[in-house]
């Protein structure tokens, strides 16, 4: 059975589709333009009453939140391609423990920055300037906390690439390459190793080559 995987060209499908490649799991991807309102489209609302995007559909099962679909995938498939959780259940609490500091901690401040600098613009709103400079100082904080981290091990979970690098490609891909914002991963010694390291990962530039980012 192949996966669908819907709206490839979005960052939080991305996170899905890079963790696929690296299991080495086949998949086919449904385009939804989220500019055209696609994601609150009846149809698409019947599988995702949020109208977010990425989904699932595996056979008869549908799955939503990236975070959940690339937990799903990592376990049901433990032992085909990257092993994603850690061998030990001591590794696999370090993946979750940093999975979530990403959603938690990370993601906020990135998805703010994105929102504000790239999407506004080019939604017709004007970028809050505030929320702008918070958000920076936030992500600062928590990648000083990342720098430390990643000068003891050289993944966040320890010394295996898990879920929990995957999980920061594609935000901080927009931070890196399209925000003029990319000293805040540079300006960090072992933060910028980590994402030289995971950023250039063949499944992460197969997932660039293959689904472009709509800006
Ligand atoms: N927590 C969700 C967030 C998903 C999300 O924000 N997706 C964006 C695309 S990257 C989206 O569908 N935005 C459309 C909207 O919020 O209306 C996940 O990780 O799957």
């Amino acid at each position: 059975m192949v996966v669908k995987v819907y709206g490839p060209a979005y960052a939080s499908p991305k996170r899905v589709l890079v963790c696929l490649i690296e299991k080495e799991i086949e998949f086919e991807t449904v385009p939804v333009d989220i500019f055209k309102g696609e994601h609150k489209d009846p149809e698409f609302l019947k599988l995702q009453p949020f109208g977010v995007l990425p989904l699932i559909q595996d056979g008869d099962y549908t799955l939503s939140e990236s975070r959940a679909i690339i937990r799903y995938y990592a376990e049901k498939y433990k032992s085909q391609g990257t092993d994603l959780l850690g061998k030990t259940i001591e590794e696999r609490g370090l993946v979750e423990q940093w999975l979530e500091v990403e959603a938690q901690n990370y993601h906020g401040p990135i998805f703010n920055l994105v929102t504000q600098i790239l999407f506004a613009p080019i939604s017709g709103f004007p970028s809050d300037q505030k929320l702008i400079q918070e958000s920076e100082e936030k992500l600062g904080k928590v990648l000083n906390i990342y720098e430390e981290r990643l000068s003891k091990s050289k993944y966040l979970a320890g010394d295996f690439v898990s879920l929990a690098d995957l999980s920061h490609l594609p935000f901080t891909h927009y931070l890196v390459n399209q925000m003029g914002k990319d000293y805040m991963i540079k300006d960090r010694k072992h933060v910028s190793a980590w994402w030289d390291d995971i950023s250039s990962r063949p499944s992460w530039k197969k997932v660039l080559q293959l689904y472009k980012y709509p800006i």
